[in-house]
């Protein structure tokens, strides 16, 4: 597509905050600081944690950019930004989670493949942008369409980055038609984040932004949409983020026999704490964020000081902020809680956070029953190790 290019190699890469740790360099994969990230509601661009795949794309010609709108419709469309512009335009606070949050600790239990995230690979952004089913009835695909005239079930999305895993090709996914041409699913073609126009780690000019879903189905850098028959063939759809059970390794995997994993499940962390903590006080905060997928809200967040027996319920972080199944959860929906407890802190022990969604789905208890080969969607319940100083000058006398 004329404007937007993607780089051979990693020259080109665009200046990142300072503060955020790095999980690898080229391709770059970068989260925040957990303290950093529970410091607002609203994730800043700098905080916001960054998952690429390949050499970030450079556009050459805004003026000359456009979007094209194929496959199964009946006329295909090229839209510039400028016209994309001009549709009714949607601000939606949307949680973006990668499925690989929280690897690293799937990983110690049993080696998985795939770049090692603590627990800070999601962020919380206004996403601002024309909705898909708005765009997709310029084509001739009314709202709430299963199929399109021509067949097309489905939506997908292409990008220009070079990937290795597409050997050499561009990112892509895809969606089913039906939640793409659901008002209400929110799916966006986004060119703003937080107010601004989308910066280059994020997606300039133009990403999809599909909430609720893993951050994998919302391709950055977009090229082309395409209205297909049968689900995105590409390595990221089809040999990548599936969700298989512990008895699955490389020696007897077969793809084919499951579904690309869409929604996210309920998931929560603190951020306040380290993995292991030394602590002088008796009390202690224990922050973090709650979020689940499929557009279900967080009804509670419970908090154990004593390795699961007993369990107090957390409360919002800051009085402003949106709280747990608030009678409107409204367009907020698809976004995090952050929730905070005050806890008496154990001499030596555990602190565990859980979550439970408006569906009143929980998170599983230990890692191992979840454990994968790709080391996704670890949701287990959120676990850190807490020292009293008097305890380890007690114990080492
Ligand atoms: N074109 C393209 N889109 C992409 C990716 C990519 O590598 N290339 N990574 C995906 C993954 S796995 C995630 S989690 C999100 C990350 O978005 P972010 O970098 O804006 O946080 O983008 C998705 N979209
Ligand atoms: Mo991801």
């Amino acid at each position: 597509m004329p404007g937007l290019k993607a780089p051979s190699d990693y020259s080109h890469e665009p200046p990142r905050h300072p503060s955020l740790k790095i999980n690898s360099k080229d391709p770059f994969n970068a989260e925040p600081p957990r303290a950093a990230l529970i410091s607002s509601y609203v994730t800043s661009v700098d905080f916001f944690y960054k998952r690429n795949h390949g050499p970030i794309p450079i556009v050459d010609d805004l003026e000359r950019y456009r979007v094209s709108i194929g496959g199964l419709v009946e006329k295909s469309i090229e839209l510039s930004m400028d016209e994309l512009r001009k549709l009714p335009k949607y601000n939606i606070t949307a949680t973006l989670q990668c499925a690989g949050n929280r690897r690293t600790a799937m990983s110690k239990m049993r080696t998985v493949k795939g770049v090692g995230w603590d627990i800070a690979a999601l962020g919380n952004a206004t996403w601002g942008g024309a909705k898909l089913s708005d765009v997709l009835e310029i084509v001739g695909i009314p709202k709430l369409s299963s199929n399109s005239s021509l067949g097309g079930r489905h939506v997908e999305f292409i990008s220009v980055d070079k990937c290795k895993e597409e050997k050499g090709g561009p990112y892509k996914a895809s969606i089913p038609l039906r939640q793409a041409t659901n008002p209400e699913a929110d799916v966006l073609l986004a060119y703003e984040m937080n107010g601004e126009v989308l910066n280059r780690d994020h997606g300039f000019p133009l990403r999809v932004i599909v909430p609720g879903v893993i951050g994998a189905r919302s391709v950055k850098w977009l090229d082309r949409i395409d209205i297909i028959k049968d689900e995105c063939q590409g390595f990221f759809m089809q040999k990548d983020y599936k969700m298989f059970p512990p008895s699955v390794d490389w020696d007897n995997i077969d793809w084919s026999t499951r579904k690309s994993q869409m929604d996210f499940p309920v998931q929560c962390a603190i951020c306040s704490l380290e993995d292991d903590n030394l602590i002088n006080q008796g009390k202690i905060t224990v922050a973090g964020y709650a979020v689940s997928g499929g557009g279900r809200g967080i009804e509670r967040v419970d908090i154990s000081v004593d390795g699961g027996k007993k369990w107090i319920e957390a409360g919002r972080y800051q009085k402003d902020m949106p709280y747990f199944a608030d009678d409107d959860l409204g367009s907020e929906k698809w976004a995090w809680v952050l929730f905070k407890a005050v806890v008496d802190a154990p001499e030596n022990g555990e602190i565990i956070a859980k979550a439970v969604d408006t569906a009143a789905n929980v998170q599983p208890e230990n890692v191992d029953v979840i454990w994968n080969l790709r080391g996704i969607l670890n949701t287990s319940w959120h676990r850190v190790r807490v020292q009293k100083a008097s305890y380890v000058a007690k114990s080492n006398l």
